[in-house]
């Protein structure tokens, strides 16, 4: 009889189901008869878990000894998914805890889907964090990802007559298997109070912060490990609370209600999650959760630093640091704080070490999108920060009056602070200033940054300019999303090796024209309509037919993305049909997915149309089924996994530039879906890949954007020259999709008619004659399958493998160092 594999570090079915039945008695104490849904789930949780944190210590202790170099992920968002199913696909035991559940007669899918995800962020930039841990841990290269422990995450979407209803999302509740608390990895965040000059030992003029209150921030690591390695990485988020160590209750004496109201204003920092992707004015808690988590963050890193190689000189050989989009951009100044003021270093030597140890991606060329502060605000809640950032900018511009000499407005244009109207510090001009790289995420998007928003800075360091165009985790996005697909690729490539080497997926050219295969790829796909078509019907009250095209745009609301435009389209195969029962329409079914920032109000009102649009035609006999909508409450990441696979077709369809990428579009092409898309972000690299005939191109392109907008574009004249564009939107004005009411969607419509800044008017017709092209490929199914094919095999570049190879070899300057399998 075989030897015993340890119940907490074996991979076999037995040692699997010996550590379940272990977890769900010690650590839930439950026995099967009365466990809970959510004390199975837990006792699966805690079992991958513990092969998690063995291969953590090891990574730990081999990182820690060998004074790795390490990327430190700088993020205010981390959109990270369901843990459990990928952390049973990366560790290699999918199957046999499967089959573990199996015998143990538990609903292997019932168990995944009690899991709550953690909501922290928004969308695309916090899904990207997400990815790049997951694809930094399976490349073997040491990181850590710093973030905020947000005990409200995004809001969760329901739908009630049509309109989004924001629920807070409570994700902490039932506990949270997958985090360590490190009570003793804590440090001090200080705000407000006056900066003050001393002379130091050495007789040194020196600055100190006389702060007026301090927090302190708790570390909660997440241990993220890579798929087919024993290599794990740190997620570390912040979470605020009363710095009671700092003699508080003293500080209080008499004054409980004090107290308790500083404990109070404490946990807000990292209490909830702003809805918005786009900067509100005036939002103080803001600027403190991105102030708060740097600081935590910085400090964290020099401790660590101290505590290994030593010399705080060597800073940046130890560490670089990557800022996700300006949120964290204060960690420059933070940086320079610690060594100045706290670790006496000069000036020169400071910035230096800052400079080297920083690198930044944009992500935005929306201008309304660019974070700035009132210098104001600043003076207020971090006056040391704001001292050192006027240095830095006296520093800087005296570097531009040289190479630039008398052009003050150029000065003006590149200052770190803005002065037209209230003065306010630009961080998008920090980030660039104290970093020594800077990308954009996609092409032309990254071209677009070195010739409009950033275009003086490129003039003066044109090398420090660079792209990384996006990548997406094939492990989360194919094989947990999208299992039957995975499996095909397995056959195909021979294993799961296609998974860390995205390129494989070529061989799924040679079957392309095979009937048997294609057979077999449509099985896969109409079994996904089917499940979403289930899942639709229970939860949100909408039948759709899986031989049906299925037509999918699921991605945040907004106008550049240009959900009105996909509308219209709907609205006009609706008239279609009623005009000439007898039309030859494919049938469709055009399925949304979205939140709405709550304060957004447009965009909560495209919901609705999108609701009132679906309750008509659904609902008319005339229709008969031909054509339906539905929208899918509640888009996070779990409901995106059951959408991408069932897509036909993928809405691409923002106006080109403004989209910065999209990861979406990548998604949805690697599960076989063709594209519908302007030449916009990654759209433009996606259909260069995939091949011109492969993918429904449509619209101006970001120069024709640029001329209309420059000649004066007049949407109107649309509106008054195209007949069927006219009816589209007097239909909506008609009231008929809102029960005779005439002026519900009118802020819509005159929005369209007399300003449009997204062109969707412009874009319409040629929009139309894209979507008749889709309909018709359609109709020839052998065409379509390999369209589809060729549009999966061709997507290995969009890995998110790539990006981090790309991020690490020219940007980075990182090596991997993988972890030896034990034993
Ligand atoms: C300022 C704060 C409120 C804020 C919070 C979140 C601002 C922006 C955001 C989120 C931005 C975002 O998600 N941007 C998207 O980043 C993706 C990853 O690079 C891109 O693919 C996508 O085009 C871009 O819109």
């Amino acid at each position: 009889c075989e030897p015993r594999e340890p119940t907490r570090t074996g991979m076999s079915k037995e040692a699997l189901k010996q550590a379940y039945i272990d977890n769900l008695f010690f650590i839930q104490g439950r026995f099967r008869e009365v466990a809970t849904p959510h004390d199975l789930y837990m006792a699966a949780a805690y079992t991958a878990r513990d092969r998690l944190l063995e291969r953590w210590v090891r990574s730990a202790q081999l990182f820690k000894s060998s004074h790795a170099r390490t990327v430190c992920y700088l993020s205010a968002e981390y959109l990270l998914g369901p843990h459990l199913a990928k952390t049973l696909i990366n560790l290699g035991i999918s199957q046999a805890a499967r089959e573990a559940a199996e015998d143990l007669e538990l609903d292997f899918t019932t168990v995944l889907e009690e899991e709550e995800e953690p909501g922290l962020g928004n969308g695309g930039l916090g899904r990207l964090a997400a990815c790049y841990m997951d694809s930094l841990a399976t490349l073997g290269i040491p990181a850590i990802g710093y973030g905020i422990r947000y005990e409200f995450g995004i809001f969760d979407q329901r739908i009630e007559d049509g309109w989004q209803v924001e629920v807070s999302d409570n994700w902490l509740r039932n506990g949270n298997p997958w985090e360590i608390p490190r009570p003793k990895i804590c440090f001090p965040v200080c705000y407000g109070g006056d900066t003050e000059r001393y002379r130091d030992a050495d007789g040194q003029w020196r600055t100190r912060w006389v702060p007026a209150m301090v927090i302190q921030g708790m570390a909660y690591d997440t241990p993220i490990l890579g798929f087919g390695t024993d290599n794990v990485n740190l997620l570390r988020l912040w979470k605020s609370e009363a710095a009671e160590s700092l003699d508080f209750q003293a500080f209080n004496i008499g004054d409980y209600y004090g107290a308790v109201h500083a404990k109070i204003e404490a946990e807000t920092i990292s209490k909830i999650l702003y809805p918005n992707d786009e900067p509100e004015a005036g939002k103080e808690l803001r600027l403190k959760q991105q102030y708060f988590f740097v600081s935590c963050s910085m400090q964290d890193m020099i401790r660590l630093h101290l505590n290994t190689v030593g010399p705080l000189e060597q800073f940046d050989q130890k560490f670089v640091a990557q800022l996700n989009d300006t949120h964290p951009a204060l960690a420059i100044a933070e940086l320079m704080r610690l060594l100045l003021d706290e670790h006496l270093m000069d000036w020169e030597q400071a910035w230096g070490i800052t400079h080297r140890t920083f690198c930044y991606t944009n992500h935005t060329l929306l201008p309304e999108a660019l974070e700035t502060w009132p210098v104001a605000l600043f003076e207020r809640l971090l006056p040391r920060h704001l001292e050192i950032i006027y240095e830095i900018n006296q520093h800087f511009l005296d570097q531009v009056r040289v190479r630039f000499f008398a052009d003050d407005a150029r000065v003006a244009r590149m200052s770190l602070i803005g002065e037209d109207g209230e003065r306010r510090v630009r961080m998008a001009h920090l980030a660039v200033v104290g970093s020594h790289q800077v990308n954009g995420v996609a092409e032309l998007h990254s071209e677009l940054v070195r010739t409009t928003i950033l275009r003086d800075f490129h003039d003066l360091w044109p090398e420090r300019f660079t792209n990384v165009t996006n990548g997406v985790s094939p492990r989360r996005f194919i094989m947990v999303s999208n299992p039957r697909l995975g499996r095909l690729i397995s056959e195909v490539c021979g294993g799961t090796g296609w998974a860390r080497d995205l390129e494989q997926l070529r061989r799924l050219e040679e079957h392309a024209d095979d009937p048997a295969f294609q057979a077999r790829w449509r099985e896969i796909k109409t079994a996904a309509k089917r499940d979403l078509t289930e899942w639709l019907r229970t939860r949100a009250d909408v039948d759709l037919d899986p031989a049906q095209l299925f037509d999918i745009q699921a991605k945040r609301i907004h106008e550049y993305k240009r959900q009105h435009l996909n509308v219209l389209h709907i609205i006009r195969t609706y008239q279609r049909i009623k005009q000439d029962p007898n039309h030859d329409i494919t049938p469709r079914a055009f399925i949304f997915g979205g939140k709405a920032a709550p304060g957004y109000f447009t965009a909560k009102l495209l919901i609705k149309l999108i609701n009132a649009v679906a309750e008509v035609i659904n609902h008319d006999p005339a229709v008969n089924g031909t054509i339906r909508v539905a929208f899918m409450p509640d888009f996070n990441v779990k409901n995106a996994q059951r959408l991408y696979p069932a897509a036909d077709l993928s809405e691409q369809i923002s106006l080109a530039g403004k989209e910065a990428s999209g990861t979406g579009n990548m998604k949805f092409s690697m599960n076989g879906a063709l594209t519908i898309g302007t030449l916009d972000g990654a759209n433009i690299e996606i259909r260069r890949a995939v091949g011109a005939e492969n993918f429904f191109l449509f619209g101006m392109d970001a120069a024709a954007v640029a001329r209309r907008q420059a000649e004066g574009y007049h949407p109107w004249e649309h509106y008054h020259d195209d007949p069927e564009l006219r009816a589209d939107i007097d239909l909506i004005n008609s009231g008929l999709f809102s029960h005779g009411d005439t002026s519900l969607f009118r802020p819509l419509t005159d929005q369209l008619i007399n300003h449009d800044p997204f062109m969707v008017l412009a874009d319409y017709r040629a929009y139309l004659e894209a979507q008749d092209h889709v309909s018709d490929v359609y109709r020839d199914s052998a065409r379509w399958t390999r369209m589809s094919i060729l549009n999966a095999a061709r997507m290995g570049r969009f890995s998110s493998d790539r990006a981090i190879h790309e991020y690490a070899e020219r940007i980075w300057k990182i090596a991997p160092m993988p972890v030896e399998p034990d034993g």
